[in-house]
């Protein structure tokens, strides 16, 4: 057998069911090796779209999701979507092709040392140098990328090895290690410190939903009454019904969430990444105490002085800790909870035009079922959705917020339409982002995986003109043209949508959920209501 083969075969032990990627010159033995597989191979139009389908894939399964591309220039055009799954913590293994080993120690032809471009990316990187090393290579990348913290591994693979014949080798077999326990000492620390708190306040992450934790958390904080704010990429850890649930922490402003830490005197962080939310935006002050109940040990970061860490499978330590922790009143979560509920609710009959950001998300949690999935871009659009789109359940509404890439959104949603096919899949994105990978599109209608993607149209990178207008008092280069997105969708062969009266929003998302194929929906955005929030919340009084 062809090592080629061989490394199929150990993609296939690993359980992977796809793999995102263009084909080049240098990889021509394993993608052929890969039609004798039971792999189904996705083509699509720019490297990038692979990495992100990646990365999406491996939030929602939890299990590596897998890319391929050339070497060089087709290696470099994935690294921003595996920056990305690094730095967000989702589990993907990205691979290239490399040029023969007989050229790489000199000038040549597409060759870039691509282990030493790609290892502040990723968290594991190997050049298959050997054909005997190709089991080795292969587990161990899968294995370190589902580790705590889960994150990016990289493989490179040389095309005079691919070809290379090997006798006897088999793809090793796959374990998980086990998930340590909490040590008992730490939890009656961390339940002494929760009992003789006055106002303790829970700051969930991202690690509840990498480790199946939400059903935990939710007990945990329901038994001991104790408020529960979520991290942008946690939202639905705890149902958002849930009298306990405070909502989503992190816009880069004081909010009704910031009084509930500014109130608190013991801030509970459960599998909190602080990549996503500087300590110092909530813990200014230092003088908390906190608990750190993770998988894997704190961060070092002089706003986050750890006073107990609990480490080991989050849900066992809440669990623990809860049956050793005295319950709370927790009365004064309510006022908040309500001020966000209220304004929430105030925008359902907003009919201004152009469409306000509250109502795009009223029209748009009314369109979808609990279970369906959101995959956000990065810009304005997703502080408003990640601070007012309610969810009850973990992974649907897909941010990324620790790498925070533009381009995210068209890519990440043809991947969780292919991880969870029977659910509806959106993709919220801005103009600007759509643009940088839009063209996805056609893979979505190839592959015929119907996703509807609704389009915030500012004709502007809003979120950089917010933070101008709000610094400087004036916008600087941020403003562009739109080509007609409507036209543009239909030269795909797509559905194209205008929204040209905000009556009309709700009739256009339906209808477009409804057909079975990809849809664009070019909503203009009123972000006026940017530096109303910012207004608004600047004067904010605490409700408490
Ligand atoms: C790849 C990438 N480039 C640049 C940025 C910086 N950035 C963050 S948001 C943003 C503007 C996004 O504009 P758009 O997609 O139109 O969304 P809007 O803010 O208008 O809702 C920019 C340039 C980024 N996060 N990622
Ligand atoms: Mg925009």
């Amino acid at each position: 057998m062809k090592a080629a083969e061989l490394f199929v075969r150990c993609l296939e032990n690993e359980g992977v069911e796809y793999v995102f990627g263009i084909p080049g010159e240098e990889n021509l033995d394993v993608m052929d090796a890969l039609l004798d597989s039971s792999i189904r191979f996705i083509t699509v139009r720019h490297e990038q779209g692979a990495a992100f389908m990646a990365d999406v894939y491996g939030r929602l399964t939890g299990r590596a999701g897998v890319c391929l591309s050339t070497l060089g220039p087709g290696a470099t055009n994935l690294l921003t979507g595996v920056a990305d799954a690094n730095l967000d913590h989702a589990p993907l293994v990205a691979i290239s092709g490399q040029a023969a080993t007989t050229r790489l120690h000199k000038e040549s032809h597409q060759v870039l040392d691509l282990t030493r471009l790609f290892e502040p990316v990723t968290k594991y990187c190997a050049s298959l140098l050997e054909p005997d090393i190709v089991p080795e290579v292969v587990r161990k990348a899968f294995k370190v990328a589902v580790t705590p913290k889960k994150g990016a591994t990289f493989i490179e693979f040389p095309e005079n090895v691919a070809e290379m014949d090997i006798q006897d080798a088999l793809p090793l077999p796959v374990t998980s290690p086990p998930v340590p326990e909490p040590s008992a000492i730490q939890v009656t620390q961390a339940a002494r410190l929760i009992s003789d708190a006055n106002h303790p306040l829970i700051l969930a992450g991202n690690g509840v939903v990498r480790a199946g934790a939400s059903g935990q958390l939710t007990a945990f904080a329901e038994q001991l009454n104790i408020p529960v704010a979520n991290t942008f990429m946690a939202k639905g850890v705890i149902p958002f019904r849930h009298p306990c649930a405070l909502g989503s922490a992190g816009l880069q402003a004081s909010d009704y969430l910031g009084c509930g830490f500014d109130r608190a005197d013991v801030v509970i962080c459960v599998g909190y990444d602080l990549v996503e939310y500087h300590p110092y935006l909530w813990h200014p002050t230092r003088d908390r105490s906190i608990i750190h109940i993770d998988q894997s040990p704190a961060e070092v970061d002089g706003h986050y002085p750890v006073t107990v860490g609990v480490n080991g499978d989050i849900g066992l330590s809440l669990q623990r800790i809860a049956q050793q922790a005295a319950r709370h009143e927790g009365r004064h979560i309510r006022p908040l909870r309500e001020r966000l509920v209220n304004e929430m609710n105030q925008h359902r009959d907003d009919m201004a035009f152009p469409v306000r950001p509250q109502k795009i998300i009223w029209d748009l949690r009314t369109a979808l079922d609990l279970e369906d999935i959101v995959v956000c871009d990065v810009g304005a659009h997703k502080m408003w959705m990640a601070r007012m789109f309610r969810c009850e359940y973990p992974n649907t509404c897909i941010i990324s917020n620790g790498f925070a890439s533009m381009g995210i959104a068209v890519p990440g949603a043809i991947a969780a339409r292919l991880a969870c096919p029977q659910r509806k899949v959106v993709a919220v994105t801005g103009d600007a982002g759509f643009l940088m990978n839009a063209q996805e599109i056609e893979t979505a209608l190839r592959y015929r995986l119907p996703i509807v993607i609704l389009i915030w149209n500012d004709s502007s990178y809003g979120l950089i003109e917010w933070k101008q207008m709000n610094r400087f008092g004036r916008a600087a280069n941020v403003r562009f043209n739109n080509p007609d997105f409507v036209q543009y969708a239909e030269s795909f062969g797509a559905r194209g949508y205008r929204v040209e009266r905000t009556a009309d929003l709700p009739s256009i998302l339906n209808e477009a959920l409804a057909c079975d194929t990809v849809s664009v929906i070019d909503c203009p955005v009123d972000y006026r209501e940017n530096f109303r929030l910012t207004e608004q919340l600047g004067t904010l009084v605490c409700p408490t």
